[in-house]
């Protein structure tokens, strides 16, 4: 009988990092626990981290490449199956093309496993560098892009993202963020539930301001049902209020910001009283918000999905940290710090004291003339570059980690666009919705078959954490770091050993050539042969570590943080908490917070003149996660999807009554760009006005294999998302998008699970 054996790894798929003890036995996983002897979150888990071991066994997940015969498909050898790539990009992207602007045919699209991922981390970009398109889209467009925007203003470096300190607020205020179903992002912290019941137990206040009565905001002592799309407008009259009753204290950082006199300006006309009638929010609610946050000992104002990935977005990205600002709690115990990695930065950072800072619209969308931003273009026009034809036209299309077919706005529009190209291919497990379109599969290795060390949350985390997790089996395949270097050199032409090498070897001379750096002088060569680790990725994560500031700076007899050190600590090592690090840690021009960044001038008029308008007659749909689902792909996990089907419309019972429609009745909801019908759950959990339905369904397309997600389809939500996005981010509109909801049966067309 085959020996049990624990194995302890982090989890990779959510922003948690949740320890996790799995039992395995031989090449079976038994069963997967939180780990209780997990440095940050010690034992929690939740049911997607159960499901690991699922997952890895799902008999629908991709074992060996496959590529497009006819109407079906071929398992093919891994050689035969980048010979297909080579010989479908070739006319676009190779070694022997120009390297000039034709190479925009071809479009890439990155999905949101990558930032999970370490060896995505660390070799997409001698990928993306090869094939020197600047048609590159992803997930950030419909999730945080608003943020990094907001960031790169105020701190010069879209990277550095204050998150609130938890363990050690007082005062907390959480507007369109539900860490009870999601548990948390952009910012790291196991267990924040019970992260935020420990704040309440010590006396400290939760204000949770969403349109949903969701489960955070059963915990908090105040809930704001606000109007969709209207934080932005809302957190500016907080900002009002203290510029007018003389609440404004930013402390120690005053001397390093600037703006606080623009910021006034543009508060102004955004009294509580003007914006209660926008955003639904009693101005007496709003004025006492606004004292609370000034008086508490230390506060922090966070916002996620519902108010970034919505109108005014990067506005309400920035004015959070504004307010933080004015009442001294951007970089304060208790309020909002900047996380503190272990490892040295693992990007070079776009902008540094003296430089130009952090730039958008370096070069512009071929139809609709958006600008860049992080070097992407917004999900949302990525459909109109595959139709529009002429130069520059996408052509030829790579998908790594994603779905955008159900994950970015008018997905039925990009389903039919994807339909077009003369060539795709998709790196990802699972044969869905987009991946369907492709003519090449390569599937990448299980979670449980590659090492992890999350290189990209602890950039978000409250606590400095170093935790490595070594692969828990052999890989059938090529790992990502291979696929992707492979695909680099069949597309440029340098050998995938150099690729593979180069990841290590240019930070190296980065580092060697810093100044400040403990390595500064040293010799490349010497340093690349201390590195340990057989895996490429692992030595970086190695040289990272060893040059960060626990580490032993490869200098003999020291102690310190190692890749070695960390196979030793199986539960994680935790180096403490955050600490203040402005402004030493700026990047801006000047090295000062921006606090009034004026690209936003014309934003802040324009939300004026938005509330001069007035609210919209119209039902606003918002979106909703929930803790069984992660966006679109694990709802082929049997135990993932067991219960009531999740994929309902959830509306207020006297919106209901007014449409003369019953609980459970079958809707037909209609938006500008698409219709979908789906099940009705009346419930008083949603504000009047506002409906809610989850995104990422809308399975069972035909070419799929996703047999537990087919079976139980629901409906996509993006058939409803429209383009309107963020101007400032170029984010998509998903929260507050004007939709009717009547009876189904009456409608044109049917919809659902055949797309
Ligand atoms: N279980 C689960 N966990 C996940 C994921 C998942 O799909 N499932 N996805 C992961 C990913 S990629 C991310 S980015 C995070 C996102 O994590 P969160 O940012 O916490 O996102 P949601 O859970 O969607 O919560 C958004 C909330 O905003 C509310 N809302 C909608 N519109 C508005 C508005 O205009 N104003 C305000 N104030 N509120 C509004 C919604 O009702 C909802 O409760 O979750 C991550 N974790
Ligand atoms: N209406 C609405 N739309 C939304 C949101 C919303 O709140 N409302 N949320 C948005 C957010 S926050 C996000 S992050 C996006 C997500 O958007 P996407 O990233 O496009 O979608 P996912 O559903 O996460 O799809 C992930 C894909 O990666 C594959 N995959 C999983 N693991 C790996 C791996 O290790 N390697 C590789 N190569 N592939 C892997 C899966 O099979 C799947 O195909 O959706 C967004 N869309
Ligand atoms: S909360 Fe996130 S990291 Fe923790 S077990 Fe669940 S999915 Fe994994
Ligand atoms: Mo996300």
């Amino acid at each position: 009988m085959e020996q049990i054996r624990t194995a302890y790894r982090t989890c990779p798929l959510c922003e948690a990092t949740c320890g996790l003890a799995l039992r395995v036995r031989g090449a079976r996983i038994e069963s997967v626990r939180g780990d209780a002897d997990d440095v940050f979150s010690r034992g929690y888990l939740c049911p997607k981290g159960a499901a690991l071991g699922e997952l890895h066994h799902d008999p629908d997940r991709l074992r060996r490449p496959r590529v497009r015969e006819g109407a079906g498909w071929r398992e093919v050898s891994w050689d035969e199956a980048f010979d297909r790539v080579v010989a479908g990009l070739a006319p676009y992207a190779s070694a022997d093309r120009p390297r000039d602007r034709s190479r925009d045919a071809v479009g890439v699209y990155l999905g949101n496993p990558n930032t999970h991922n370490l060896a995505a981390t660390l070799f997409m970009r001698p990928f993306l560098k090869a094939l020197g398109t600047r048609n590159l889209f992803s997930a950030s467009t419909v999730d945080q892009m608003p943020r990094e925007v907001a960031c790169g203003w105020l701190y010069g470096n879209p990277g550095l993202n204050p998150v609130p300190d938890i363990d050690r607020s007082s005062f907390l205020l959480l507007l369109g963020a539900n860490p009870l179903e999601s548990n948390g992002s952009l910012w790291t912290a196991p267990d924040l539930p019970g992260r935020l019941r420990a704040l309440r137990k010590r006396g400290g206040r939760l204000v949770v301001v969403d349109p949903v009565s969701t489960r955070t905001a059963a915990l908090a002592n105040l809930h704001i049902p606000i109007r969709p799309g209207t934080d932005a407008a809302w957190l500016l009259a907080l900002a009002h209020v203290l510029f007018a009753e003389g609440r404004v204290a930013v402390g120690r950082l005053a001397e390093h910001a600037n703006g606080i006199e623009t910021a006034r300006r543009w508060a102004e006309p955004f009294a509580p009283e003007v914006v209660a009638g926008w955003t639904g929010v009693p101005a007496e609610t709003t004025r006492q918000v606004a004292r609370d946050l000034a008086e508490a000992p230390s506060a922090a104002v966070y916002g996620r999905m519902g108010a970034h990935a919505a109108a005014f977005g990067t506005v309400a990205a920035w004015a959070s940290d504004l307010l933080n600002a004015l009442t001294g709690n951007l970089d304060r115990e208790g309020g909002v710090m900047l996380p503190r990695p272990p490892e040295t930065r693992v990007r070079a950072s776009p902008a540094a004291p003296g430089g130009r800072g952090f730039q958008i619209g370096r070069w512009h969308s071929r139809v609709r003339g958006e600008p860049e931003r992080r070097s992407e273009f917004p999900s949302a026009v990525l459909a109109e570059e595959i139709e529009e034809s002429g130069p520059g036209q996408i052509r030829a299309l790579v998908t790594v980690a994603g779905n955008p077919v159900l994950s970015t706005p008018n997905g039925r529009r990009l389903d039919a666009a994807l339909a077009t190209l003369d060539f795709m291919v998709s790196v990802d497990p699972y044969l869905n919705e987009t991946t369907r379109h492709a003519d090449v599969i390569l599937p990448p290795p299980s979670p449980l078959e590659r090492s992890h060390y999350d290189l990209t949350y602890n950039h978000a985390s409250v606590r400095c954490i170093a935790h490595h997790s070594p692969a828990l089996f052999e890989p059938e395949g090529p790992g990502e770091a291979e696929i992707l270097a492979r695909l680099a050199s069949l597309i440029g032409g340098s050998p995938v050993d150099t690729i593979l090498r180069g990841a290590l070897r240019e930070r190296i001379e980065r580092e060697v050539s810093r100044p400040g750096s403990p390595i500064a002088g040293r010799d490349a060569d010497e340093i690349e042969g201390l590195v340990e680790g057989e895996d490429p990725s692992d030595r970086v994560v190695d040289f990272l570590v060893r040059t960060g500031r626990y580490g032993d700076a490869f200098e003999q007899g020291r102690e310190g943080l190692s890749l070695a050190a960390l196979r030793d600590a199986p539960h994680g090592i935790d180096l403490g908490p955050m600490e203040p690090a402005f402004p030493d840690a700026l990047e801006t021009p000047d090295a000062r917070i921006d606090l009034a960044p004026e690209p936003l001038a014309s934003e802040v008029d324009r939300l004026a003149a938005a509330v001069d308008a007035g609210p919209l007659e119209s039902l606003l749909l918002v979106g909703r996660r929930h803790l069984r689902s992660n966006n679109s792909w694990l709802h082929n996990l049997p135990s993932l999807v067991t219960g009531r089907p999740r994929c309902t419309l959830w509306m207020h019972p006297g919106d209901c009554a007014a449409r003369g429609l019953g609980d459970r009745e079958t809707v037909e909801v209609r938006s500008e760009v698409g219709h979908v019908v789906v099940p009705l759950e009346s419930t008083e959990d949603v504000a009047a006005g506002v409906v809610s339905l989850p995104h990422g369904y809308g399975h069972g397309a035909p070419g799929t294999r996703l047999g537990v997600a087919g079976a139980r389809p629901g409906v996509s939500a993006n058939d409803l998302t429209e383009g309107e996005i963020d101007v400032a981010s170029g984010n998509a509109v998903l929260n507050g998008v004007p939709v009717q909801v009547r009876a189904a049966g009456r409608s044109s067309s049917p919809s659902g699970p055949n797309r």
